[in-house]
């Protein structure tokens, strides 16, 4: 039942993946003090090279984009010489490699690099606290000036140009979970009333400059993106949200991105303004290379792509507890079951 996900996936002329499986994006916190990937992770990493592509964990494009402690970065030397470790141990396995860049916007904390207040669309903070330092409250970020969202644009091409020099085969833009780029779509978070917000085209017009200016920089078979149309995480829903995704998603079906990635923890999840889950939601806007996630077993996810629902599955917590999650499956053996215990080693 599950054969298919071993059959190979041609996502461009550049890149075929030896199979279906991806490996999720998954933070670890686990890089060094100066946010440096260790040689620990590069063998985490290279553990789970069977998968058809894996997503590294998100990493940082500059330092007020860290939310978490200890998530490495992409923008000193150092991280990109510790990323090749990390790149050259999975090639050496005959895996291939993305890095999510990520900026947090006003999840992050100025705990982490020592400024005074976080940046993002609008000065509107999210509730709470940082997961696990409790102490840490959200800050009422600053919203960020044109001028300075151009350099935020130009950051993530430099941080993508970073990536290929560490050894990645191509970047995933981390467009979603209530971080950065997914706060310019949602009216939660968006309130501008610049060419940055108040209408489906303003409040893409950041997602898609950063997207184009990716491409421009390191090529379109190399660049690709993940998306939460649904808020779950970080975020308040608003039904409004749903036609910005709808001109987000016609937009990109016309750029040629080595695929489209749904972020969402459990695709089971129905949003009532997107008139159900989100995969299905995205397949309906988007007929290109669409990855699936949330939730989903080998084969919950093989009869997922037989009916067409996405073409490729990403698999999260089962890759935590499963080095070998690729290996298991295809021999039909039995899973370990994923606890958040294990979040606290490599392993
Ligand atoms: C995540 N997820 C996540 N997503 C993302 O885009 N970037 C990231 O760095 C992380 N980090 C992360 C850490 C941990 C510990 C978990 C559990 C999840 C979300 C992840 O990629 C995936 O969407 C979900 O885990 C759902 O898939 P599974 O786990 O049900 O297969
Ligand atoms: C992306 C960085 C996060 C750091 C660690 C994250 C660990 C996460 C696990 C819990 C996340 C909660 C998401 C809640 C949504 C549930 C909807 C059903």
């Amino acid at each position: 039942m599950t054969a298919q996900l071993f059959q190979p996936y041609r996502l461009n002329d550049s890149l075929v993946l030896d199979n279906h499986i991806l490996m999720a994006p998954l933070t670890r916190c686990m890089a060094d003090a100066d946010l440096v990937p260790t040689q620990a992770m590069a063998d985490y990493y290279a553990r789970r090279a069977d998968a058809g592509l894996i997503i590294s964990e998100a990493t940082i494009i500059r330092p007020d984009g860290q939310g978490y402690p200890n998530t490495p970065g992409i923008f000193t030397q150092a991280q990109i010489d510790g990323w090749r470790k990390v790149t050259d141990a999975v090639h050496a396995k005959g895996g291939k490699i993305f890095m999510q860049l990520w900026h947090t916007g006003r999840v992050a904390h100025p705990f982490f690099w020592g400024g005074e207040a976080p940046i993002a669309p609008s000065a509107i903070a999210v509730e709470g606290t940082v997961p696990r330092m409790r102490e840490l409250v959200y800050l009422t970020p600053k919203a960020v000036t044109v001028t300075e969202i151009a350099e935020l644009v130009s950051d993530y091409a430099k941080a993508a140009e970073n990536a290929i020099e560490a050894g990645f085969d191509g970047v995933e833009i981390h467009g979603a979970n209530g971080y950065l780029i997914d706060q310019f779509l949602h009216h939660d978070s968006n309130r501008r009333e610049d060419e940055y917000g108040g209408s489906p085209e303003n409040m893409s017009r950041f997602a898609l400059e950063v997207v184009d200016a990716v491409i421009a920089r390191i090529g379109h078979e190399r660049t690709a993106l993940r998306l939460s149309p649904g808020a779950y995480f970080n975020m308040a829903g608003d039904a409004r949200d749903r036609e910005v995704f709808d001109y987000l998603l016609a937009e990109l079906e016309g750029r040629q991105l080595a695929y489209l990635h749904a972020g969402i923890f459990d695709d089971a999840m129905e949003f009532d303004y997107l008139g159900g889950r989100v995969s299905d939601y995205m397949r309906g806007k988007y007929g290109k290379t669409l990855v699936g996630v949330g939730s989903y077993t080998a084969h919950s996810a093989s009869l997922a792509i037989s009916e067409g629902r996405f073409n490729l599955i990403a698999i999260g917590r089962p890759f935590i507890a499963n080095h070998d999650y690729v290996a298991k499956v295809k021999a039909g053996s039995e899973l370990v079951a994923y606890s958040d215990e294990m979040l606290a080693n490599l392993y």
